[in-house]
Order: C-alpha cells, then structure tokens, then sequence
C-alpha cells in the first residue's frame, strides 16, 4: 500500500486502526464508556488575547483598538489589532509604542497599601503596589458559568485562567437521538442485537461549523491538497459536527452577552484539543477529523507539543537526532520505555494521537487560596511588614468574598503566614481563622499581624524577600445551618467550648498559637498540658515552668503548642503535593530527596 504519510516514518496501520471506528447501538446508548467510548467529542475553548480582551470590555472599547496590557515594564497580553503591527509579548513596551503610536497601554490592576480594592493607578511601582489579577479570574468565571449552564450534561474542566476543555461526548448522543429518533431501539432484525452497527450515517454539511482538517494527500505532481476520506463521513464525524455546532453556539452566546471572542478545538480527546484549537486564531473553532489525525501530527515539530516541551523534548531530540512526530514514530514501545522508563508509554500515545486523560471538574471547590509578593527591596525593619500584610489580606479579603457570592458559607479554617529569606530560608506561622461573617481586610490583617509578631519575634532586624499570606482548608458548610455549630466538627465544637472563647458570629476568635490541633486536657484554660490531637501525646509544660500566674501559665502553654503545632505543619507541609501551600525549604524541611525515576526526572523544576 502506498503511503499518504510524509515524513521519514511510515505509519502502519496498527498505529491508526481506531480511526473509524464501528458505532453500535451499545455505544450510542451508553452514557458510561469514559474515555474508550468510540463516540468521544472533547472541545478546547480558549480565550482570545484574553487580558487585552478583558480591559477592552472594562473600558467600553471598540474591538479595533490596538491594545496591550502591561505588567510594570512587560507586556502580558497583546490585542489582535495591536498584534497587527507586529507587537508581542516579547516587546518591551517602548518598542510596542514605536510601532504603534496609538498603541493603548493599560497598566494591570494593582493593589497598593490602605486600598480595599485592586485600582488602576497613575504611578505603579513594584515597591508598592501589588499585581491583581481579579478581574481576569472574574471574567474567566463568568465565561466558565455560561458553558456549564449551556451544557448541563456536558463536563467542563477550567484548564487556565482563559481556557476550558469541554467533554462533549453526552450532550452529544442526547442531539443524535433527538435528530434520529430511530437510533434509540435497536431493529428486531439487528444480527448482533444491541453490538450491531447503526446504520450508515447521514451527509454532514461542515460549512459554518469551522475550520475542517481533513488528510493531506501529495499528488504525482508533488502538489499538496486536502481530500475527502476514503470511505465518507463515519458517526464519529456526525458527533464531531454536532459538538461544533454546540460550540459554536456556545462561543457566539459567549461573544454576544460578555463582549469575548474564543477559539475551540474539536477533536477525540484533550491533547488533540487543546493543539488545534490554536490552528485558526482568533474568533474560530477548528474540527480535527480522525482520519487527519496522521496527517495532522507528522510535520508538527514534537518539541512544539506543551508536553515534549523542556527536558523531555530534548533529550528525546538528542537520542534520536529528529524533530517531528512522524519522525519518532519509528521507535518502538519497548525503546522508548527503557530509555524514559515504563511512564514513557503516554509519550508513545499521545505521538499517535491517543489520550486517555478524562475532563474532569475539579472540585469547586480550591482548598487554598494564596496572595504573595516578592519583595523588590527585603523588609529589614519587623514593622514594615504590615503594610504589606495589609496589602495581602485586601486580596484574600476580595477572592473570599467573590467565591462566597456562589459558596456562601466557605469558610477558611487556617490562615497561614510564610516569610521567605532569599531560596535559602524560609518560616511559616498558622492559626485557626476567626469564623466571622464578614471577613474584611481588617479581620484578615488582624489574624496576619499576629502571626508576623510570632514569625519575628524579639528579632530588631529581619531580611525578607517574599511575604505569603494563605487560606487553607477552604470548606463549605452544608447549606441550611443556621447555627456557627455547623462550621465545626464535634472536635472543634468541644474545643472552642472548652476553651471558654467566645462565640459571637462577628467577633473574631483569633488565636495566636495553632489551635485547631489541640484538645485541652481540663475545661480548665489554666491547664499544664494538653493532648495533642494529631499524636495523641500528652503534651505538659515542665515543674518549675507550671507555676506562677494563670496567665504567665497560660502564656508558657501557648508556646509549648505553638511549637509543637509547628513541628507538624512543618511536616505536612513536607508530605504536601499541593502547590499552593508554600513549601517550607532549607533548615524547616526535613524532607528527604528522593532521586526521581524514569519519565518523572524530566519534570522537576529546579
Ligand atoms: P494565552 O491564552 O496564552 O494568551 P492570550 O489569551 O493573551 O492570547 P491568545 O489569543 O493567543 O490565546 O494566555 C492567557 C492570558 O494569560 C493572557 O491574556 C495573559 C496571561 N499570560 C501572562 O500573564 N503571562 C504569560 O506569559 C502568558 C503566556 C499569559
Ligand atoms: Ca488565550
Ligand atoms: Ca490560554
């Protein structure tokens, strides 16, 4: 058989043998294949330049104005029509003015010192002010929403701040069986009952549905041309037309209601999204065939792939003297396996246009929410931190708030404090977060200033470059509780009782040592020790330390737990994959280095 395929690999046909696929009754049926269903629909929808596109609608902007957005003395995000004078990214925003002497520049929002809210400032520094990215995640929310309620029974999985995959793959046989009625029982004469073929299916009309790839075929005159596929349209190629024209739907209500233009992909599964929804930009959705699936991958330069990016795409460029994927396909299985280790089987599909990865939400609910600076110039001084604690805790103080417009009950357990010295050293301080019902800046700030006290102590200098402040442990009360007894577990219900604190709705319970681990052995606050309620230790302060005043005793107490709470947030923190509780380096981690296998060694950062 003669090739179509380009480049020096010649694919076989067991490396494509799902490409049409035969659909039977079972399978048009079944809502629960997952990610082997035949059927399977995945769109990618991503935003168009989207922080330009995001001041644009802020401002009242007609879409023809060259604009970018500007992040101190970089440029973030580029508009289409600014992008028509040859300004990237990479410009310097000097040389974005050279070419465009038009050119709107808008500074992003920044938060500076004693503001609640982020603002768009005359003179921003990053000495002072602080980058705010909520209006982009507000936005991002708003364009996720209106996919979700256009799809009730699709998955919608936020992939980035601009971007979204779709699983079409329901929504889509529910649109089949409305328009084919006839699909929904299987004939009486069906050889195979419920596993017999559907019928052939109809003539698609792709016009208006999008960019269609089809596979490129080269003619005895060397030239190039795009051709039907051999055997006609298959119902995957119904389902893929269908699913566009959700999307489209979709990105047009998106256009219409919020002022943002999009850009899909529409393919079998993620990684075939997400590549070619960039083939046509801005305002387009592209639909990638199966059967162009081979044509479609061979000359792409694999390096170009977000996943062989990096070490990976090197060394895999370096092994076999190559550069695109056609050009790898000729290294087996096995090869590859026992040069990247046994993980290196996803690399091998995903060269062949596989992915088994499913959209999935996740959880709506983020268990932590992060605002951190890094310091232009380090703070030397233990009381100028507070400026920027407070600049910190007004974030936190907005994105709490905002998701409690769709989560009214979300409450953080912890708030965490982490000062960094450089790479080298770092401390983090944590307390139980005050459950209040309204958590402005100044609650936030309180509970901060605190924890800074404890992190600097009696040190008449300090040398910090970077300040996080955190909230972690996010969780929503089940709805419909009226009581503060509902925020609680029993545990924490006996120990806020029996700490005698007081449990008024607005008042702050700010705890200066960590709490929410221990159980006090008495009701007694003057208590000697305590049990530890993660070790189960009894924890007691030494003879001569249990006498004097309550409150000398009481005090000497507080610190015994500070300290011992430290010794497992440390510990946690080391055990945590969570990126976006900062990982204490240096001296506070104990954590050993394990040198990584296989695959897993080309992603770790350094
Ligand atoms: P992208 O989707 O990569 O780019 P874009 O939306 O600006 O343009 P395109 O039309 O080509 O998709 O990123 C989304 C937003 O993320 C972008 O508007 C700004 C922000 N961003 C950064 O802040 N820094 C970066 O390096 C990148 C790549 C994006
Ligand atoms: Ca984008
Ligand atoms: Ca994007």
């Amino acid at each position: 058989m003669n090739s179509p395929w380009k480049g020096k690999a010649k694919a076989t046909n067991q490396d494509y043998d799902d490409l049409r696929p035969t659909i039977t009754y079972r399978h048009l049926l079944s809502n629960n294949l997952g990610v082997r269903d035949p059927l399977r629909v995945i769109a990618l929808c991503d935003s168009d330049a989207f922080y330009a596109a995001c001041e644009r609608v802020r401002l009242e902007l007609d879409p023809s104005v060259p604009l970018v957005v500007q992040q101190w003395e970089s440029l973030i995000a580029v508009s289409y029509p600014a992008r028509e004078f040859g300004i990237s990214r990479m410009d310097k925003i000097k040389d974005a003015k050279k070419k465009c002497p038009n050119l709107l520049a808008v500074h992003v929002a920044t938060y500076k010192e004693g503001e609640k809210e982020p603002g768009y400032w005359k003179d921003v520094d990053t000495r002072t002010h602080k980058v705010s990215l909520d209006l982009y995640r507000r936005e991002s929310n708003k364009i996720i929403n209106m996919i979700k309620e256009a799809l009730p029974t699709g998955e919608v999985e936020k992939a980035s701040i601009d971007e979204a995959f779709i699983d079409f793959t329901r929504p889509v046989k529910e649109k089949l069986l409305e328009r084919y009625p006839h699909l929904a029982k299987v004939p009486a004469n069906a050889p195979n009952g419920t596993d017999s073929p559907l019928p052939p299916p109809p003539p698609i009309h792709w016009d208006d549905l999008g960019a269609v790839l089809l596979p490129e075929r080269v003619d005895n005159a060397g030239e190039q041309s795009n051709v039907e596929v051999d055997g006609g349209p298959t119902w995957h190629d119904v389902a893929l037309s269908i699913a566009a024209e959700l999307m489209q739907k979709i990105r047009e209500d998106i256009h219409s209601k919020l002022g943002y233009t999009t850009s899909a992909g529409i393919a079998r599964n993620k990684f075939l999204a997400k590549l070619c929804a960039s083939y046509k930009k801005p305002n387009s959705q592209t639909i990638l065939r199966n059967e162009a699936i081979p044509d479609y991958l061979h000359p792409l330069a694999f390096q170009k792939i977000r996943f062989l990016g990096g070490k990976l795409g090197d060394a895999l460029a370096k092994e076999y003297d190559v550069s695109t994927v056609g050009d790898l396909l000729t290294v087996s299985l096995d090869e590859i396996q026992s040069k990247f280790g046994e993980n290196a089987l996803w690399v091998y599909e995903f060269l062949r246009g596989i992915d088994r990865t499913e959209v999935k939400e996740k959880s709506a609910l983020f268990k932590s929410m992060l605002a951190s600076k890094n310091l232009p110039k380090p703070i030397t001084q233990p009381s100028d931190g507070h400026q920027w604690i407070r600049v910190l805790a007004a974030e936190l103080a907005l994105r709490l708030n905002d998701a409690r417009e769709s989560m009214p009950t979300l409450w953080p357990k912890t708030i965490v404090l982490h000062a960094r010295k450089g790479y080298e050293t770092s401390r983090s301080k944590q307390a139980t977060f005050p459950y209040v019902r309204n958590v402005t800046v100044d609650v936030i700030a309180t509970a901060a200033d605190k924890l800074w006290k404890e992190l600097t102590g009696d040190a008449k200098t300090v040398n910090i470059t970077s300040i996080q402040l955190a909230f972690t442990g996010l969780e929503m009360a089940e709805m419909g509780q009226k009581s503060i007894e509902g925020f609680f577990t029993t545990r924490d219900i006996q120990q806020q009782t029996s700490l005698k604190r007081s449990r008024e709705e607005d008042e702050p319970l700010v705890s200066p040592e960590n709490t929410d681990l221990f159980l006090p052995k008495s009701s007694d606050v003057e208590a000697v020790s305590f049990e530890c309620t993660r070790c189960r230790k009894t924890i007691a302060l030494r003879e001569g330390q249990a006498t004097g005043g309550p409150n000398e005793v009481a005090q000497r107490l507080a610190t015994l737990r500070s300290e011992h709470g430290d010794f497992h947030f440390a510990q946690d923190l080391a055990n945590s994959n969570d990126e976006s509780v900062p990982v204490p380096r240096g001296s506070s981690s104990k954590r050993k280095k394990l040198e990584p296998k296989g695959i897993a060694k080309f992603f770790i950062r350094k």
